[in-house]
């Protein structure tokens, strides 16, 4: 490289660097989530996940309750007991042989028992569950923290969604409920895999016995009876291909509340 082109290429640089600090002193701490970041997603979706996160901000908690806010009693929704050979098996033995098998994009493929996701951090949180069809439950849920089962098992480089496969079967082809979170959700302290309801073991008909607390969406985002967690860059070909099993059926991906 000769002087001038030198020259140029470091006021190149210098100037791209003072173009971040400018944002950052502008309070922006959300590069990614400018305009060119979210055009490449589906419209409106882009506008529910764009403006939720520039009202609350990435870090924003969804709300927590007291005890004397508790339903009296929570609603179960979606599938209430598994109509699987395999899962009904599990649940004769009190889950004792279940194990969650997470893989995909991950250093370490790790099976783990309930009683070594009890051994990891844990979160307990009084949240208020609020499904698509217009109805509210506060429930108190005890989990492990998402983050501290991918600090487990390493999460790669290239990895942007995690994908939970369930138990249940939704369709006579055996087809089953599936879901997935944004890695940067999935990260979120409010995210948990919950094995505890209420201060009991987490009941079949709420999903039995791990599910997934993704306080900051709606109902259908939050996977029961989960088997699998696999760490993937696209789900363009897992299901229909748009990220769960709802949004197969034409839900919004990014449900954000
Ligand atoms: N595996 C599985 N997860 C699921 C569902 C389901 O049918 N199967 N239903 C979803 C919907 S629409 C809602 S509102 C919540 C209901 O959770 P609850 O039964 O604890 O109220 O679970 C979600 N997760
Ligand atoms: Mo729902």
């Amino acid at each position: 490289m000769d002087d001038s082109r030198r020259l140029a290429r470091r006021r190149f640089l210098g100037g791209a660097a003072s173009g971040v600090a400018a944002l950052l002193l502008g309070g922006c701490d959300k590069l990614s989530e400018s305009a060119p970041f979210v055009r490449v997603l589906d419209s409106a979706e882009a506008v529910s996940k764009y403006v939720q996160r520039a009202i609350t901000g990435r870090q924003a908690t969804a709300a927590e309750f007291t005890e004397a806010d508790l339903s009296p009693a929570f609603r179960s929704n979606g599938t209430h007991d598994p109509d699987d050979a395999g899962y009904q098996a599990l649940a004769r033995n009190g889950f004792a042989d279940w194990r969650l098998d997470v893989g995909g994009l991950v250093e370490r493929p790790t099976q783990f028992s309930l009683a070594e996701l009890r051994a990891l951090p844990s979160r307990t949180q009084i949240t208020r569950h609020d499904c698509v069809e217009g109805w509210s439950c506060i429930g108190k849920w005890k989990g492990v923290r998402l983050s501290a089962v991918f600090d487990q098992v390493g999460v790669r480089s290239g990895a942007r969604y995690a994908m939970f496969f369930c138990a249940d079967p939704m369709d006579p082809f055996g087809n089953k409920y599936y879901e997935s979170a944004d890695l940067e959700d999935a990260y979120h302290p409010q995210t948990i895999l919950a094995y505890e309801m209420n201060d009991r073991t987490l009941p079949i008909p709420y999903g039995a016995p791990l599910r997934l607390r993704n306080e900051r969406q709606l109902g259908y985002k939050m996977a029961k009876y989960i088997m699998r967690i696999e760490l993937v860059d696209s789900f363009a070909r897992i299901g229909g291909g748009r990220g769960g099993y709802w949004e197969d059926q034409g839900y919004e991906r990014y449900a954000g509340i």
